[in-house]
């Protein structure tokens, strides 16, 4: 075959897997403390976590699933359709995803659209992520604080213990946020030793008592641990709001603003 002229540089595979191995380790290392971890990437996990970063602190989001985004990108049915209901589409225009008014107060956008801009903006904030990693237990300090999450592989956290056995490893934070969706899994391994009340489970759905509710319900669980999205209807009993998305995107707003007024305490003591 005649030499042609190359397109790409000279780089071969150890220089690419040098690569990766460096820049992941380093920054995993980096990451072992941060000022806040957001457990679950949905669309509050992604809110809170990119309002925080946004203030210059150091964010880790954990994610066990490869792709961020978690109920964002489908409405409801299947549905690629998103719905917020008045003020939500504020958030879509802070990120600029367009969106049609339909009724009075109800807005629609695409939901792989709105999907990628909030990841896109979360990134551009500065959050790290973590995907593939699994929550799998809290670290504890004085009087109960959390000070931390242990985690493991997602492929490893799948496997039959007997199996694997093999140890997870512990992050530290200053904050950690419950972004993990309807089984709101900090705040239930909170409950399974005693240090939350038994966890009542979400309601029915009331898409105009749940929103409301949520986001005023949004804040501090236990010390050092904030819940924000769908986590919050689960750990109070609020109703389920279904395929509408407001409420999340502004509880995602509301956990920042509790978590950034925190770390500013915290600095002040
Ligand atoms: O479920 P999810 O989108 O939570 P959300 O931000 O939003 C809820 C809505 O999508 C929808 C709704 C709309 O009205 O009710 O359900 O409250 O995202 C939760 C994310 O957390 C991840 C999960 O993969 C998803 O991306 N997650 C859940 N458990 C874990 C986790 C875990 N143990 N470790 C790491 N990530």
């Amino acid at each position: 075959m005649a030499e042609r002229q190359r397109l790409f540089a000279p780089v071969g595979e150890k220089e690419i897997t040098r690569a990766i191995v460096d820049e992941f380790s380093k920054e995993f290392l980096d990451y072992v403390t941060s000022d806040v971890i957001v457990v679950g990437g949905g669309p509050s996990g992604l809110v809170a976590a990119k309002d925080i970063a946004k203030k210059k602190y150091k964010v880790l989001l954990v994610e066990r699933m490869n792709y961020l985004g978690g109920g964002f990108w489908i409405g409801g049915y299947l549905m690629n359709k998103v719905t917020v209901r008045d003020p939500g589409q504020k958030v879509l225009d802070e990120i600029e995803v367009p969106y049609k008014e339909v009724s009075d107060g109800l807005y629609v956008a695409d939901g792989p659209y709105a999907c990628s801009k909030l990841i896109a903006a979360t990134c551009e904030a500065g959050v790290k992520v973590a995907n593939m990693t699994m929550f799998d237990d809290l670290v504890y300090r004085e009087n109960g604080r959390v000070a931390g999450v242990v985690v493991n592989w997602t492929p490893i956290s799948n496997m039959p213990k007997e199996i694997t056995c093999l140890d997870p490893i512990a992050l530290e934070a200053k904050l950690v946020i419950d972004a993990t969706g309807h089984d709101a899994y900090l705040i239930s391994r909170l409950a399974k030793q005693g240090l939350y009340n038994k966890l009542p489970g979400h309601g029915s759905m009331w898409v105009e008592k749940s929103e409301d509710a949520l986001v005023e319900y949004t804040g501090e669980v236990a010390p050092g641990l904030i819940a924000c999205g769908m986590a919050v209807n689960t750990a109070f009993g609020l109703p389920r709001m279904g395929p509408t998305f407001g409420g999340m995107l502004l509880s995602g707003k509301k956990a920042a603003e509790v978590a950034i007024r925190r770390l500013q305490e915290q600095a002040r003591a």
